[in-house]
């Protein structure tokens, strides 16, 4: 623990429980580094130790706070310490310390947030892994409109201008999307370096099915406040066209058996309201959103 002394390149990570990779991590990142920082999330194991004995800043929480949080704290504390450039990596080796020049280069030529793209060693990353990520990609590409090829990757840079500027409130994984959802939204520069990522053994403190459908949640939420008109527009409009297809029923059997499908008549009726709802919802909340992001 203790004070930054005034920082240029602040390399820091969450970790929890790694006390195998910690250390490498740490002396490798060094070399780019004028001060290591680890958040120790309340690991029961020797995590904090080694990263102090391999010379990081190591600031403990007490207990388990979870990996946004940790995150938050960096940012507070980058802040506080007057870093240049912030750069953000996993603990468990995953990451190769030996791109962070890349990250750097790109923050001077003007970035305010850089994203390391898993894109070289994309094949050996598990199938189904990748399938999930692929529906997170998509996703959160709808919050950043579409700019970038990975967006959960924890591999990044932050300018001094981003670190005063992000104000982030996930305490989860989700925080990785609500980073880009939010430096979109403020007009941050954001760009992507590709980076490598080592997937050969199996390191997830989480399980990551559970892990993913948080995120996948939190994002929808994010999609639904960010952009309001597109999530209620296109739930709504799913509605409104089953509403017609039930009215459109309805009216053929009249025409045709002189029946009248009560049944399906008010079904039709009730998808066709919440369609409408749903749509008159997003124009609204649409012009509000645009509203509160003018000033
Ligand atoms: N602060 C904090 N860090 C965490 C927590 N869980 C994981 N981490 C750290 O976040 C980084 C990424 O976590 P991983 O579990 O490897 O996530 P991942 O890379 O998406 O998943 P894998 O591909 O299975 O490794 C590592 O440095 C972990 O130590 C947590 O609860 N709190
Ligand atoms: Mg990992």
């Amino acid at each position: 623990m203790g004070e930054l002394s005034s920082p240029k390149v602040l390399v820091a990570m969450p970790a929890y429980n790694e006390e195998k990779y910690i250390g490498s991590v740490v002396l490798q990142a060094r070399r780019y580094a004028d001060e290591v920082m680890v958040v120790d999330d309340g690991s029961t194991d020797q995590t904090a130790q080694i990263a102090e004995l391999a010379g990081a800043t190591v600031i403990r929480h007490g207990e388990n706070k979870g990996y946004g949080v940790a995150i938050q704290r960096i940012i507070a504390e980058a802040e506080k310490g007057g870093a240049d450039t912030l750069v953000l990596l996993d603990a468990d080796s995953q990451h190769d310390p030996n791109d962070i020049p890349s990250f750097l280069k790109a923050i001077s030529a003007g970035n305010d947030l850089v994203i390391g793209c898993r894109k070289i060693q994309r094949d050996a990353i598990p199938l189904w892994r990748r399938a999930g990520q692929n529906v997170l990609l998509f996703l959160t590409n709808i919050l950043s409109r579409g700019k970038l090829s990975d967006t959960e990757s924890g591999f990044r840079a932050f300018s001094r201008k981003a670190v005063s500027q992000l104000k982030l409130k996930e305490s989860g994984m989700a925080v990785s999307a609500e980073t880009i959802s939010v430096a979109t939204a403020q007009g941050l520069k954001i760009t992507e370096v590709p980076i490598m990522a080592i997937y050969t053994r199996d390191g997830s403190t989480l399980n990551p099915i559970r892990h993913g459908f948080g995120v996948f949640n939190r994002v929808l939420v994010m999609i639904s406040e960010r952009r309001p008109l597109l999530f209620f527009g296109l739930f709504g409009g799913i509605f409104m066209v089953l509403g017609i297809i039930a009215g459109v029923m309805v009216v053929q059997t009249l025409g045709e058996r002189q029946i009248l499908q009560t049944g399906t008549a008010l079904l039709s009726m009730l998808f066709l309201t919440i369609g409408l709802l749903s749509v008159f919802t997003g124009i609204i909340l649409d012009v509000l959103v645009r509203r509160l992001s003018r000033k």
